[in-house]
């Protein structure tokens, strides 16, 4: 039986309650199969940790973090750059991969998106290199050819692992020539070695635009880390919101899955937070740690509970609560082999 150590940071706000569902759903699975294990082992980290300790995150749990077969993450407030962003760029979790996707009674947009965002997530202006004063602030912006060829690469990739046939670079080499510059330039090298892809550019202004009107052009978009991360929100709000937007964190050896969205405190200890974000978060896990038959069979639960219409939570115009959720998912998981 295959055995998998995972660090779990519930972090704050609806984040516990969120994981809690997952955490449940992934227990029932393990239980189903038989063929996998889980050893669960949470850490705390985030805005509530520090104000009880005065840091958001331990070294230890860095290190605990480190140590485990993968990680699964909630969300966290005022302290994700002490927190997420750090876990990422110091365990080299370069790609960051953000699927959007219609599913079945989730109110969207414009009824059509597949895609997948790859974000690189260890440099731009989330290297945090910056200086202010008073009355001024400098942050610098960071581009490597070495790591922008490397999220290209990962992209194409991708695209060719899942069948998918289109990858778009987003930039602003218009007006960042020498970082968006330097990226169109590695995305393009790459693509040269991928003829079996399509590719193409756009402006990211333009593309935010674009994602509202034809979301059903974009199937594979690669991107630096600020523009992944705002497009990526943009992308969840079309089809149905942050409550349905699950992510990875991936590394060569290590990953962090999460949900898109933040702590939302504003619903905090309602009970009402949709889990799905994050039950989808723990399915890119399963299928990272090579359960594929477990990760399908959770994502076919999910759209089933969607389809039925019974246990949505407000955000998708329902009335249920997280736990309603939690329980309809492992109803449909009990017909299922993984
Ligand atoms: N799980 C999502 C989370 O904690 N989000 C907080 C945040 O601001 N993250 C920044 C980012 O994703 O780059």
């Amino acid at each position: 039986m295959a055995k998998y150590r995972v660090a779990v940071i519930p972090g704050d706000g609806i984040g516990p309650e969120v994981m809690s569902a997952a955490v449940n759903v992934l227990t029932e699975m393990e239980n189903g199969s038989g063929k996998f294990d889980f050893e669960f082992k949470e850490y705390m980290a985030g805005d509530a940790y520090k104000a009880k300790t005065g840091t958001a995150m331990t070294e230890e749990t860095f290190e605990a973090v480190k140590a485990s077969d993968v990680c699964l993450f909630s969300a966290v407030g005022e302290t994700a750059k002490e927190v997420i962003i750090p876990l990422r760029q110091r365990l080299n979790l370069y790609a960051n991969i953000r699927p959007a996707k219609v599913y079945p009674n989730v109110p969207n947009v414009k009824g059509q998106m597949d895609m997948v965002m790859v974000r690189e997530n260890t440099e731009c202006l989330y290297k945090r290199i910056q200086d202010g004063g008073p009355d001024w602030g400098v942050a610098l912006r960071v581009i490597t050819r070495q790591a922008s060829e490397r999220i290209a690469k990962y992209a194409f990739e991708l695209a060719r692992r899942e069948g998918r046939h289109k990858v778009t670079c987003v930039h602003k080499s218009n007006m960042m020539e020498t970082t968006c510059g330097l990226f169109q330039d590695s995305c393009r090298k790459v693509a040269a070695s991928y003829s079996d892809i399509s590719y193409n550019e756009e402006i990211v202004d333009a593309c935010a635009m674009k994602m509202v009107m034809y979301p059903e052009r974009f199937d594979v978009v690669v991107t630096t880390n600020l523009f992944g991360d705002i497009l990526s929100d943009l992308a969840a709000g079309v089809v149905g919101g942050l409550g349905m937007a699950p992510s990875a964190n991936i590394g060569d050896n290590m990953a962090i899955f999460e949900p898109v969205h933040g702590s939302a405190p504003d619903i905090a200890g309602k009970g009402i937070a949709n889990p799905i974000a994050q039950m989808l978060s723990a399915g890119m896990m399963l299928d990272w740690l090579g359960e594929k038959q477990a990760a399908k069979a959770l994502e076919a639960s999910i759209v089933e509970v969607l389809k039925e219409g019974r246990a949505l939570t407000p955000d998708l115009r329902g009335t249920a609560k997280t736990k309603d959720v939690t329980k309809a998912v492992i109803a449909h998981l009990g017909d299922k082999t993984f």
